[in-house]
């Protein structure tokens, strides 16, 4: 997969996309990232891309002019891709969109700043998306969290598939708690059937905490999910273990 980022801050990629999860799956030839310096399409001498707004108001808009120009110079460098537009006002980020972006050979991210990007350019956007409910100075950090959580869903870029299916949200539902040794401490105890090395058991359990997690912490989540037979089958042997103790 290849994915373009524009912006005006292209320094702020490097560590992020040499490190880590990261690096090692651009190193792999799994994911390429070509990063595009927006400044370089400004206006006059000094390059500029924003101005104030117009009906007055704090801040800066980015001018139309440089990005189309920009847009139009990155759509030819490869295959056509879905241009996004990262800001507060667009569609929230979720596992479901994560997965549906993993599934394009290119994607273009655009990340605005100051105040936002001038309206009459939108229509340059496939999606805007945010990644939520807060404003961020930029979208540098929005690219970063699409682009990692993206490359995450590209077999190979994570160590086993096998963790990505058992990520939260995968499945609509959080992931269950997870412990490691020592098998007691400061008089906590890891639940026994963790221990006891019966797959059956250990998925079953891991399922029930999986769909409790998920009611208590997040109950629009658990609200919204699709609960399976298996889903309920599991509650139901809670339910039943329950009146066994
Ligand atoms: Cl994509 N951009 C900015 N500036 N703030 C945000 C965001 C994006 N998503 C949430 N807050």
């Amino acid at each position: 997969m290849r994915v373009d980022i524009v912006t005006l801050l292209p320094g702020v990629f490097d560590k992020i996309f040499d490190e880590s999860v990261l690096g090692s799956a651009i190193r792999n030839g799994l994911i390429e990232i070509v990063v595009h310096q927006l400044r370089e399409y400004g206006d006059g001498r000094h390059r500029t891309v924003d101005d104030t707004p117009f009906g007055g108001g704090p801040g800066m808009v980015l001018k139309p002019a440089p990005l189309v120009a920009c847009l139009r110079d990155v759509r030819r460098l490869g295959s056509s891709a879905p241009v996004i537009g990262l800001t507060p006002q667009g569609l929230p980020l979720d596992q479901t969109l994560v997965k549906e972006l993993a599934g394009f050979e290119r994607i273009i991210l655009v990340c605005g700043r100051y105040e936002g990007f001038d309206e009459r350019i939108v229509h340059e956007f496939d999606l805007q998306l945010s990644i939520g409910d807060y404003v961020l100075t930029g979208g540098e950090i929005a690219a970063m969290a699409v682009v990692d959580a993206v490359s995450r869903m590209i077999p190979g870029t994570v160590g086993s598939h096998e963790s990505v299916e058992q990520d939260s949200f995968y499945e609509g539902l959080l992931d269950h708690p997870q412990y490691t040794r020592p098998a007691a401490w400061e008089g906590l105890k890891v639940p026994k059937v963790l221990q006891d090395g019966n797959h059956a058991h250990i998925e079953k359990f891991r399922h029930c905490r999986s769909l409790l997690t998920t009611a208590v912490s997040r109950p629009d989540v658990f609200a919204a999910a699709n609960l399976s037979e298996k889903d309920r089958e599991a509650l139901q042997s809670l339910l039943l273990s329950e009146q066994k103790n």
